[in-house]
């Protein structure tokens, strides 16, 4: 034990860049005194111009916001010599940088670990294209129409093109024919009943 030793205080290694609205556990228990003991462990972490304090070899800490968190650690021994650490963490929407909102691969995958080109329900879709298309990266969406499909299969395309135009076609005849009968039909009932007329 010796009053002339200050303190180490070191800040276990966090990521750099943490996803918006995930709690950390900030760990300060790496910190040693070579001649004592540590009695204190102060954490001051500011964001936007505000300071907030907490106490403890390892606390919890909620990144609730978005933007820069400058994270300073003061370990004090017995005889009030200091050591202090810094560290400094990026909150961001996007913290894996894949383009895809880590709420979104969150709520879908439950981790970031997916990234943009993967294809996590072998659809076709890359989870970037199915964040872009609103569609459920877990389930499989129908396939997209490969490019060239038009040009491969234009044979097929005429002639159900040629079919579904044949059965309209086909199918004028016997509307207009029926339209006619109504047609006839109300002027039938049109002549009887100016004829009961005249008759009263
Ligand atoms: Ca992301
Ligand atoms: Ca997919
Ligand atoms: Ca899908």
């Amino acid at each position: 034990m010796d009053a002339n030793t200050d303190p180490v205080a070191v800040i276990s290694p966090i990521p750099e860049n943490i996803s918006t609205g995930t709690q950390y556990m900030l760990l300060g228990n790496s910190s040693w005194d070579p001649g004592g003991y540590i009695a204190n462990y102060t954490w001051a972490i500011t964001h936007s111009e505000e300071t907030s304090y907490m106490y403890g070899a390892m606390v919890r800490y909620l990144f609730a916001d978005e933007g820069l968190y400058k994270i300073e650690l003061t370990v004090t021994d017995g005889w009030n010599n200091t050591g202090v650490d810094f560290t400094a963490v990026i909150s961001l929407q996007d913290a894996d940088f894949d383009e895809m909102p880590d709420w979104w691969e969150l709520g879908n995958f439950g981790s970031l670990e997916e990234n943009a080109t993967g294809d996590y329900d072998d659809d076709g879709y890359t989870n970037l294209q199915e964040y872009a298309g609103e569609q459920d990266p877990t389930v499989a969406d129908p396939p997209p129409l490969a490019p060239g499909f038009l040009e491969e299969n234009w044979e097929y395309v005429a002639v159900a093109i040629a079919v579904s135009v044949g059965v309209a076609l086909a199918m004028y005849p016997r509307v207009r024919r029926k339209r006619k009968e109504l047609e006839t039909k109300k002027i039938e009932i049109a002549i009887e009943l100016e004829k009961s007329l005249d008759e009263e």
